[in-house]
């Protein structure tokens, strides 16, 4: 078998002090945390789009690495190719999981689905065939309803009942390829389903189609046997001006009004909380109290710009933030799909080892440091301490839903004054985190 990436070896963990540009830092694979390991608590994946499809190009200018890996780009023989380029990848950084869009692992035929469908059960045979034996599986699929542009006014939210069926029997597809390839869950992103002005838009038809094509995918997802999770992928905006699943709290609501809240949770990516004007660990703290936490697309923005930089997550604060809802959830049920990708002058294959070694490394003092803050225990005591009023008394009655606006009142008038509610000494609390993020126990 071909090596594609020849100079670079397996990456394995160093330790903190090792200066070795390819070896781990932190990510120490079988090292136990709060009862599990690290890799039990950290199932990585590799995104195909960013990793073996995407080469640099942006509006400005074209690529800047070469992703043809020896052979005639959009061909069957390409896709093969970035399927042994990827088990490669994954092999040799440990990884278990990967997750595509459909037209990510074959060249789609523009004018007939049903050749791109013949490609896409040939390649899903070979995937399964080169990973037998190696531990490698699907977390997720999804299909591309942004890309061609019979979807530039959306997929199920099309003005077009044929584009809607389009979309429909690309969802068809990509849950069968699910089945197939063993997946743990089906990914819904709306890149197109939102709008450029409401100048030409029926916003209630929109809605209510892209809830029938949840439905009909759910129905038919459960019927050949899909027991994963449906995701929904929130982000607010790019490329339309505004999409309806605009953030954590919009999605659910919306899985709400539909009756689709039991087989649907989210798929929480880090540089879309950026996009809605939130912190990645606001959306997984909308997620976990709403029982939502699905799967994390693994990356990170930046705040001074204002689109989806999808870049590889090497902020330690935002991971310990987000790994500590995680772990205080219960843990993660999908995964961390790294859809992230190199900037673009860092264009050699050894960059891209680099960036999942940032991404894996960073997630992995994440999680240590994370761990820290729930057994340091003072973060938890405060905010108990803050809402002991509502333990006993009055306050108990209310947190019970037994008080009345009437007792309520009764109870003003009797104390005359509220006493103070004291400070939430956030100070005080973001000093605890510098401490614990700081030491140097990891
Ligand atoms: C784009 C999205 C996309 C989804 C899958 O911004 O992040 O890549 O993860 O369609
Ligand atoms: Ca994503
Ligand atoms: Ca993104």
């Amino acid at each position: 078998m071909k090596e594609f990436f020849p100079d670079i070896p397996k990456i394995e963990y160093e330790g903190r002090d090792s200066v070795n540009p390819l070896a781990f830092k932190y990510y120490d694979p079988k090292r136990k945390i709060l009862g599990k390991t690290m890799e039990e608590h950290l199932p990585f994946a590799m995104a195909w789009w960013h990793n073996l499809c995407a080469n640099g190009v942006d509006m400005f200018g074209s690529g800047t690495i070469d992703k043809s890996f020896g052979v005639e780009p959009r061909t069957m023989e390409h896709a093969k190719a970035k399927v042994d380029a990827g088990i490669e990848f994954m092999k040799k950084l440990g990884i278990k999981y990967y997750c595509f869009h459909d037209v990510d692992i074959v060249p789609e035929d523009t004018s007939d689905i049903n050749i791109t469908n013949l490609r896409l059960d040939e390649i899903t045979d070979y995937i399964l065939e080169r990973t037998e034996g190696t531990g490698i599986s699907c977390l997720w699929t999804t299909c591309n309803l942004f890309g061609n542009p019979r979807y530039m006014n959306g997929a199920a939210s099309s003005n077009s009942a044929d584009v809607f069926c389009f979309a429909a029997a690309q969802v068809k597809k990509g849950l069968e390829m699910a089945v197939k390839l063993g997946a743990k869950g089906y990914v819904f992103w709306g890149g197109r389903e939102g709008y450029e002005t409401l100048l030409n838009t029926d916003m209630k038809l929109e809605e209510e189609n892209i809830a029938t094509l949840f439905r009909m995918a759910r129905d038919y997802g459960r019927e050949i046997g899909f027991a994963g999770d449906f995701y929904i992928e929130p982000k607010a905006k790019e490329p339309m001006k505004h999409q309806y699943d605009f953030d954590a709290a919009t999605a659910i609501g919306f899985l709400r009004k539909y009756g689709l809240d039991t087989e649907f949770r989210m798929n929480i990516e880090a540089n879309h909380a950026t996009l809605a004007g939130h912190t990645f660990q606001h959306e997984l703290r909308v997620c976990a109290v709403n029982n939502m936490i699905g799967s994390v697309d693994a990356n990170q923005g930046d705040t001074l710009l204002g689109w989806d930089t999808d870049m590889f997550p090497s902020n330690v604060y935002d991971t310990t933030m987000a790994m500590y809802e995680i772990l205080k959830a219960g843990g993660i049920r999908g995964g961390f799909n790294f859809d992230s990708k190199c900037r673009r002058p860092s264009n050699t294959f050894e960059d891209m080892f680099h960036g999942y070694i940032v991404g894996m490394d960073t997630f992995a003092l994440g999680l240590i440091k994370a761990a820290e803050l729930i057994e340091d225990g003072r973060i938890d005591r405060f905010i108990k301490k803050r809402y002991e009023s509502f333990e006993s008394g009055i306050g108990q009655k209310i947190r019970e839903g037994s008080a009345t606006l009437e007792e309520c009142a009764e109870y003003a008038a009797k104390i005359k004054k509220p006493a103070s509610p004291g400070s939430g000494r956030q100070e005080y609390l973001e000093g605890i985190v510098n401490s614990v993020l700081f030491s140097s126990n990891s």
